[in-house]
């Protein structure tokens, strides 16, 4: 790493100090988890990659690095070292039960871009970890739609759980229900407009009825797939 590091936990015991305790288990939400100058390196690396690298999805653009999750295997790419730095980092945390992320999805939303309501499904080891880059977001969460006859029709306003201000540098990790019941989202706003259902408002700095405009932001989404396949598996050893 050329720049120095900030590293305000680095273990599951430091971590737990960062529970955010108006959600439901488990959501870890560590500000400043980087430093400025560790946010314009990556930023740096990020907008350094080749043009092809980027596919442009309605709403926002990615990146994605480590192989393409499949249901019989990833087949895996090694990660660049910039990404593999913190991949190896929030792993030594303990995060995925000792194993490694070997997933990174970069996202690039500008303002008035989100991503809509979805499960990040089975693929993944059920833990997402997030460092945020650049901007501020908000992260909305909801109930799943139920399977059974409700006397209302359910709607996106009737499922919201809560939301989760996300700063720039900050390290975000969901597990258990967080990651394998609810759902989560981003809204394709240019500002957000806080309420007292966003969790973890008080460790943030900011105040219900704040309105934040957004900036554009990168999220790097770093993960564990644990069923890979090897190219030297494929092409057979000789
Ligand atoms: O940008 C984020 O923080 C969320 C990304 C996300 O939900 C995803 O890539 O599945």
């Amino acid at each position: 790493m050329p720049v120095m590091e900030g590293s305000p936990c680095q273990t599951l015991k430091e971590l737990e100090q960062y529970i955010v305790k108006d959600a439901p288990p488990t959501v870890y939400y560590v500000p400043d988890y980087i430093t400025e100058a560790e946010e314009s390196y990556l930023l740096q690396q990020v907008y350094k990659a080749p043009k092809p690298k980027w596919t442009q999805l309605s709403g926002r653009r990615l990146q994605n690095w480590g192989g393409l999750p499949h249901p019989k295997g990833m087949l895996v790419e090694k990660l660049p070292d910039w990404l593999l730095h913190y991949a190896k980092k929030i792993s030594d945390l303990g995060v995925f039960a000792g194993k490694t992320a070997n997933h990174v999805l970069v996202n690039e939303y500008n303002p008035g871009e989100g991503i809509m309501p979805h499960e990040d499904g089975p693929l993944y080891f059920p833990t997402v970890t997030t460092i945020s880059l650049g901007s501020h977001t908000l992260l909305d969460f909801y109930h799943p739609v139920s399977t059974v006859q409700e006397s209302v029709p359910q709607t996106e306003q009737s499922r919201y759980l809560l939301s989760l201000l996300v700063q720039p540098r900050s390290l975000l990790v969901l597990r258990d229900d967080m990651y394998t019941h609810f759902l989560h989202g981003i809204q394709g706003v240019a500002q957000d407009t806080l309420t007292d259902r966003v969790a973890n408002l008080c460790v943030t700095g900011a105040s219900p009825g704040d309105c934040l405009p957004r900036g554009t932001r990168v999220s790097l989404t770093i993960r564990h797939v644990p069923k890979v396949v090897r190219a030297t598996l494929l092409l057979g050893k000789r």
